[in-house]
């Protein structure tokens, strides 16, 4: 039998959305909440604050006072389109590049600062009693972010939990088992895939051979749709629409948002041993604060002194942040046990004992130094 003679039951299509292009200017007409002054500017100064805390992030950690940091420089839009399409009693569940929506959901710069510092009481957020902790072990919590709307939608509750992975972490099982049980069950959920064309030094050319990664949900019976990640004006866009018809009972959405990671993997990798110079210095040109500044520039008198004034408000507010971190008094490294078992099995109790033994031997060390 030849493809002509067979009869063909299904098709799909996967689009993409930009609205403004690298240039800063409108390719299509705006959603209602761009013409806003106010809500571009929060949009604009989410992004700048994210940057200014990665680069004294970044830092911190050369300066020996913080263990490792993953860096979400180039891809700030990403997680502002998030945080802000989100209500706050959603529950998010980041991995650890998406700090710009967890500052609009009330997590403190410095919690994020006391987590990558090894403190796990950095992820008690204070002022966010929603949201999970960052998740490092790769796409585990999208059957987690299932398990929450399913809560949700047992209970009649008009809320959504949102997921964010990477492009790597789509090849896992637990993101398929995830998307799957989002499709059967019509979960209030969105998975938002990441795109920073990067697993540590896997390219996404070879993580797998699928044209799109926002084809992955047609196997899950949910749409899927592509979005220009850097592109902050259709990440809110995107995020919102998939977010509100998740809530009023429409069934779950997987965004893939197409960004690109400039920093390395994490402060602990060296990109330059696996990735030409030239490739990034090409994505510089898509840099999504540049092009919201360029938009900002041309329609809403944005100048040379609002940009500093901006600039110097981020600066002081992440320094507060860094200060407040730094005169933390670190906790005893034996805590380390504290947070996996409600009663630790005997071996690591023995094992909690000793370092609890060496600690005070030694005495005076922390986390900081
Ligand atoms: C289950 C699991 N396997 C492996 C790792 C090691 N690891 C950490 S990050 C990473 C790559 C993730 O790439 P991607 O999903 O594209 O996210 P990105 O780091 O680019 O944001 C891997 C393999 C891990 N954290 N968890
Ligand atoms: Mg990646």
């Amino acid at each position: 039998m030849t493809n002509e003679e067979k009869k063909c039951i299904a098709q799909f299509e996967i689009h993409h959305t930009q609205l403004l292009n690298q240039a800063g200017e409108r390719v299509g007409p705006l959603p209602d909440f761009a013409t806003s002054y106010e809500t571009l500017l929060t949009l604009y100064r989410t992004m700048v604050q994210t940057r200014t805390f990665d680069s004294k992030a970044i830092a911190l950690q050369r300066t020996g006072k913080m263990g490792t940091y993953s860096s979400s420089l180039g891809q700030e839009a990403v997680a502002t389109g998030i945080g802000h399409a989100m209500h706050f009693e959603d529950v998010l569940l980041p991995t650890y590049r998406e700090y710009a929506a967890q500052f609009q959901r009330g997590v403190a710069m410095s919690e994020i600062l006391r987590y990558w510092g090894g403190d796990e009481r950095g992820m008690a957020y204070a002022n966010q009693p929603h949201d999970m902790p960052i998740t490092v072990p790769i796409a585990t919590h999208v059957p987690q972010c299932a398990g929450i709307a399913y809560a949700m939608k047992l209970r009649k509750e008009a809320r959504v939990a949102v997921c964010v992975l990477g492009d790597g972490a789509t090849s896992k099982g637990d993101f398929y088992e995830g998307i799957n049980l989002a499709g059967a069950w019509q979960l209030p959920m969105v998975v938002v895939v990441t795109n920073n064309h990067w697993a540590i030094s896997v390219p996404r050319k070879v993580q797998t051979h699928a044209q799109t990664l926002a084809q992955k949900a047609i196997a899950a019976g949910i749409p899927g749709e592509q979005v220009d990640g850097n592109d902050v004006i259709a990440m809110r866009h995107v995020m919102s629409n998939a977010i509100e018809k998740a809530r009023s009972g429409g069934g779950p959405t997987l965004v893939e948002a197409m960004t690109y990671r400039m920093h390395d993997h994490t402060t602990a990798d060296d990109a330059s041993r696996y990735r030409n110079q030239s490739i990034v210095d090409e994505h510089k040109l898509l840099d999504p604060i540049d092009r919201l500044r360029k938009y900002l520039t041309a329609n809403h008198d944005w100048d040379d002194a609002k940009e500093q004034r901006l600039h110097d408000e981020c600066i002081a507010e992440v320094e507060t942040a860094v200060n407040r971190y730094l005169d933390t008094p670190p906790v005893p490294p034996e805590t380390m046990f504290d947070h996996l078992y409600e009663t630790l099995p005997d071996a690591l109790q023995s094992q909690r004992d000793e370092v609890e033994l060496l600690g005070k031997q030694k005495k005076g060390g922390g986390q900081h130094g």
